[in-house]
């Protein structure tokens, strides 16, 4: 069985890390494999990219059993081709990501689902910068990220003590978006996958394009990149159907282009 499951339904993505008796940890074969499905939803097909765990974890990380292997390829290699081209393609693709954390998510575990554009957790799920407990930094892009979402006070103390957040916490915080009951989580977490692979697909990408460039733009650069962005998303058939269907009084039909 492979360590990542890819499947296309209603138009979103569904990506499945697949390593459960590991609590779906990371190895290298996995992480390329996480890189290669990530590339496959640039395909017109997918609208929405939907990831999520199997079993009872999101992902414990970084295989530790790998890279105390003798054959371990060493941690420059692991963080430049195994973690650092994930978490670039998750922010780069023009696409809505939704990280569905259905589990436990730990070190680069969480940091992966943390850089998603949404994230969910079932009510029993958690979150840890397991980092500090085995001597290392957060990686990932944790570091860059955990501070702009929490603050960075908040991020400092959890990733240094490492301590475990609980969903109920990890919503309070505004680390992420919502927290579902253990029940509803499957279904109300992939509702909002199958809401995004319906709306305007260009309009979103542009979105998350402006609030990647906005984490380092000054004011006025970003208005202009708005003004610049805004032009495009107007050029497209989907902003006409939304106008168009408004002043029907109708329901738009909204078809990515
Ligand atoms: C695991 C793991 C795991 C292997 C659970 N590996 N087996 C690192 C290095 C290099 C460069 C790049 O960057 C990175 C990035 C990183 O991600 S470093 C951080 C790595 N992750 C961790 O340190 C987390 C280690 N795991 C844990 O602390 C716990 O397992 C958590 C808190 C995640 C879950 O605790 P429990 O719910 O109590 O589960 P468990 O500990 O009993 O784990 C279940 C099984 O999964 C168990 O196997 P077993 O055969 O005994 O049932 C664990 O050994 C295995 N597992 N995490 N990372």
């Amino acid at each position: 069985m492979s360590s990542i499951l890819f499947d296309i339904k209603e138009n979103v993505a569904i990506i499945t890390l697949n390593r459960p008796e590991k609590l779906n940890a990371f190895n290298g074969e996995m992480s390329l494999l996480l890189q290669e499905k990530l590339d496959a939803c640039k395909s017109d097909k997918v609208r929405s990219v939907y990831i999520t765990g199997m079993g009872k974890g999101f992902s414990a990380g970084q295989d530790l059993a790998e890279i105390t292997d003798a054959a371990s390829p060493g941690f420059n290699v692991i963080l430049s081709k195994y973690y650092n081209p994930i978490v670039s393609r998750i922010r780069k693709l023009e696409k809505p990501i939704v990280a569905a954390v259905n589990g436990v998510a730990a070190g680069a575990g969480a940091n992966i689902a943390l850089c998603c554009d949404i994230v969910v957790a079932a009510q029993s799920a958690s979150f840890i910068q397991a980092f500090s407990k085995i001597g290392l930094i957060p990686d990932s892009g944790g570091t860059y990220t955990l501070p702009r979402l929490i603050g960075w006070q908040r991020a400092s103390a959890l990733m240094m003590l490492g301590e475990k957040v609980n969903a109920t916490d990890a919503e309070r915080y505004g680390m992420i978006y919502k927290v579902f009951s253990d029940d509803e989580f499957a279904k109300e977490s992939f509702n909002i996958a199958v809401t995004l692979a319906g709306m305007p697909t260009k309009a979103l990408a542009y979105t998350k394009q402006m609030l990647n460039i906005s984490l380092v733009n000054h004011f006025d650069e970003q208005l202009q990149e708005e003004n610049i962005c805004q032009q495009k998303a107007a050029r497209t058939e989907d902003h006409k159907e939304g106008v168009t269907a408004f002043m029907e009084k109708r329901k738009p039909l909204f078809t990515g282009k």
